[in-house]
């Protein structure tokens, strides 16, 4: 072969095999000969039914100016121009999160019959580029190529989360938000924010404002790990919390990159905070402070009436403000110790007539169920919420194990899967001597790629009630945010490719080779991830 006739070849691949890298994997891509390339005249275009098109279009001009330094025009299109993306409305085929993108010489287009699925397009996109893209500041020496393909697209799941604790550490609002970002590059739409624990409560409560002047608010904090034979203190208070209106400044971000947020306030357990600022809410007499170590602890909320409308007076008020359809109310871990020595607790289980104190749980639940069903909430809980009986229209988040999941998808609830074995990035990543203290545990990527949240034995019916899968990043041990995106990535790249590519496409080897290009894109991003081992 003729040398220059080899160059232009594997220039060719360079510019299509070569260079396509997408994280998480596309359902089906073809790769063409040719290529689009961006210049300071290219127009985003969205044809007038094109769902969400104009939101989308947006998204995509402001994504693209940094690096490349072009404001491109954004406008309503009429036709199919040339050099231009446009951005349609079709492929009803692929469901509302679903996507087909083509790319040409003359112009690149995405179909999405809905808001979401042209947004994960434009998403793909951004990642079809050099990953120069991603940087912060203008780069001169790049051509903006777009290698020519044809994707159609769409997640195995609709449940793709991730879980931030900001009551153990507190997480500051512009740190949440990079993170969602980062999120939606990886087309992750569910947001878990765990406000409330033992240790903080993270939300302002018009109606209960002690529960943030007091229960955000803890003396010091643990050093080192709790297992530790003696405990240190740092000496230093720590806490925040979110107001109403940062909140829904959260709300708002997540919502124009198709991320919905899923609030939790944890009860019975979990519940020290709280108790803290109103002791009325607790078992005991004396006094309790805001928790200032880790680990599963006895304080738990009474179930007196008043404390039944006291948090449901709490809910109402997350209902209010966040428009998804889901309220987490946690339901772990709840000691039931204080209970069974409470004369008062006692003196209720008779009074309602129920069997123990496992029972007093599961009735605590069914009330919340009730109220937030009025609402038009779906309440979510940790498995625990499955002990003494659960209504099948609550979804379980099993944590426990991945049987825990299967027995709820048994018994009619939908479930999404968030197995410690498999889902903990809270856990070691690397050996324990080479790695920042963490909580305990063993997690590699290799582990969380190994992941299918779709277990053996279901029937087709019970596996459609799995709605997807989600990554815990709890916090005792992340301290700031620069540790959490360390704990995060490249382990939640590895969990959004289990959420959204077909299990049968998954490969961990390929994926490592996209992870490469991956990671520098998260490089530009500033995102402090942890390097894979080599
Ligand atoms: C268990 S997961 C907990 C959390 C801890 C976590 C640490 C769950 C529902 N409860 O309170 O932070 O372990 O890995």
């Amino acid at each position: 072969m003729d040398a220059s006739l080899c160059l232009v070849y594997f220039a060719a691949c360079a510019a299509t095999a070569g260079t396509i890298a997408l994280v998480p994997a596309p359902e089906k891509l073809e790769s063409g000969e040719s290529a689009f390339i961006f210049d300071a005249d290219t127009r985003i275009l969205f044809l007038e039914d094109a769902p969400g098109g104009e939101a989308t279009a947006h998204f995509l001009a402001e994504a693209l100016r940094p690096a490349t330094g072009y404001s491109l025009p954004v406008s309503a299109g009429t036709a199919r121009d040339a050099n231009a993306v446009l951005l349609l409305s079709g492929a009803p085929e692929l469901g509302a999160e679903g996507y087909r993108l083509s790319v040409d010489s003359d112009r690149v287009t995405i179909t999405a019959s809905q808001a979401p699925g042209l947004f994960y397009g434009a998403q793909t996109l951004r990642q079809l580029l050099p990953v120069a893209i991603f940087r912060a500041e203008p780069v001169s020496d790049v051509e903006w190529t777009v290698p020519a393909v044809q994707i159609a697209d769409r997640p195995r799941f609709g449940w793709r989360g991730l879980l931030l604790d900001p009551a153990r550490h507190f997480i500051p609002k512009e740190s949440v938000k990079k993170f969602m970002d980062v999120m939606a590059l990886h087309k992750m739409n569910r947001l878990q924010l765990h406000l409330t624990d033992d240790q903080g409560w993270r939300m302002e409560i018009k109606k209960y404002p002690n529960l943030t002047e007091i229960g955000a608010w803890r003396a010091e904090t643990l050093v080192g790990h709790l297992s530790s034979e003696t405990h240190e203190f740092d000496g230093t208070p720590h806490g925040g919390f979110y107001t109403q209106e940062d909140l829904r400044e959260l709300v708002a971000h997540a919502a124009a990159r198709h991320i919905t947020l899923v609030p939790e306030i944890e009860m019975p357990g979990h519940a020290q905070a709280a108790i803290a600022a109103y002791p009325e809410l607790g078992n005991v007499s004396e006094p309790l402070p805001v928790l200032t170590k880790w680990g599963v602890n006895p304080n738990i909320f009474n179930a007196e009436e008043s404390t039944i409308l006291f948090l449901q007076d709490v809910l109402a008020e997350v209902a209010d403000l966040f428009p998804g359809p889901h309220i987490h109310i946690g339901g772990d871990e709840a000691v039931k110790d204080q209970w069974k020595s409470s004369e008062a607790i006692q003196q209720r289980i008779r009074e309602l007539g129920l069997e123990d104190e496992t029972a007093l749980q599961a009735w605590f639940i069914a009330r919340m169920n009730a109220f937030l069903k009025e609402r038009g909430k779906t309440l979510i809980g940790w498995d625990e919420i499955l002990d003494g009986g659960l209504g099948q229209d609550a979804v379980v988040m099993a944590w426990r194990s991945v049987e825990k999941g299967v027995e709820a998808a048994r018994a009619g609830n939908r479930v999404i899967m968030a197995p410690t074995q498999f889902t903990y990035l809270d856990y070691y990543q690397g050996k324990v001597q080479q790695e920042p203290l963490a909580i305990g545990g063993f997690l590699p990527l290799e582990r969380v790629y190994a992941f299918d949240p779709i277990p053996e034995g279901l029937t087709a019916e019970e596996e459609a009630r799995v709605l997807g899968t989600q990554g815990q990043l709890w916090s005792e041990y992340i301290p700031n945010p620069e540790h959490l995106e360390y704990m995060a990535f490249p382990r939640a790249c590895a969990l959004a490719e289990v959420a959204w590519t077909p299990q049968e496409q998954r490969n961990y080897e390929d994926f490592l080779e996209r992870l490469g290009p991956h990671l520098a894109r998260l490089d530009h991003l500033a995102v402090q991830y942890r390097p894979p081992d080599p």
